[in-house]
């Protein structure tokens, strides 16, 4: 959206959330205010049978008092009239974890290797963004594939959030051992 209007975003077309199911890695984030995932955030998506969509989420956190933890994450969508825009409702394992309910946009994905989502939790007044947050994911704990980048670079402009966004690292602690690669 050049104007950086929320409302003119647009979303992955004809968004198929059967392709997006599995595990993602967060290669990069763009934080909203207050606390949030840091690094080692892994997602992994899932279709239940009655076709809605749940998640499950681990991150390393810091709450509070410098208290550092893994963030143990659960999350069901509801759907809207885009495919790919959803309404998240999100609670922690723990009771001192974070609960919410945010919006849920696929920007954009090839399901395969990359995809971007983005989430706008107050809008300002002009329509633009005042809190939003981002993921970028990758089937690859190892990061994005370079032919990737460059159409994350363009979807990043588009979210007017390009320079917002910092790395994330693994270091293996929310990746099963048979899935490892080694660091
Ligand atoms: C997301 C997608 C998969 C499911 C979930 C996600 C988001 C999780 C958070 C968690 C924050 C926790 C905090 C704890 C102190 C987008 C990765 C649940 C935003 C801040």
């Amino acid at each position: 959206a050049q104007d950086c209007k929320v409302e003119n975003i647009q979303v992955k077309q004809d968004f198929d959330k059967t392709r997006y199911a599995g595990t993602w890695y967060a290669v990069g984030k763009k934080d909203p205010e207050g606390l949030f995932l840091l690094d080692n955030v892994v997602a992994q998506f899932n279709i239940e049978d009655d076709g809605r969509m749940t998640a499950t989420a681990k991150g390393r956190v810091i709450i509070l008092n410098n208290w550092e933890m893994c963030a143990h994450m659960f999350a069901t969508f509801e759907g809207s009239t885009d495919p790919a825009k959803f309404r998240m409702k999100y609670w922690g394992a723990a009771s001192y974890l974070q609960t919410g309910n945010d919006e849920h946009w696929v920007i954009d994905t090839d399901y395969d290797n990359y995809a971007i989502h983005y989430s706008c939790r107050l809008l300002d007044a002009d329509g633009t963004c005042l809190d939003s947050y981002s993921f970028v994911f990758s089937r690859h704990p190892t990061g994005l594939r370079p032919e990737d980048q460059a159409i994350i670079t363009q979807k990043k402009m588009d979210l007017c959030l390009l320079g917002k966004y910092r790395r994330v690292a693994h270091n293996g602690e929310s990746i099963p051992t048979e899935r490892l690669p080694t660091f």
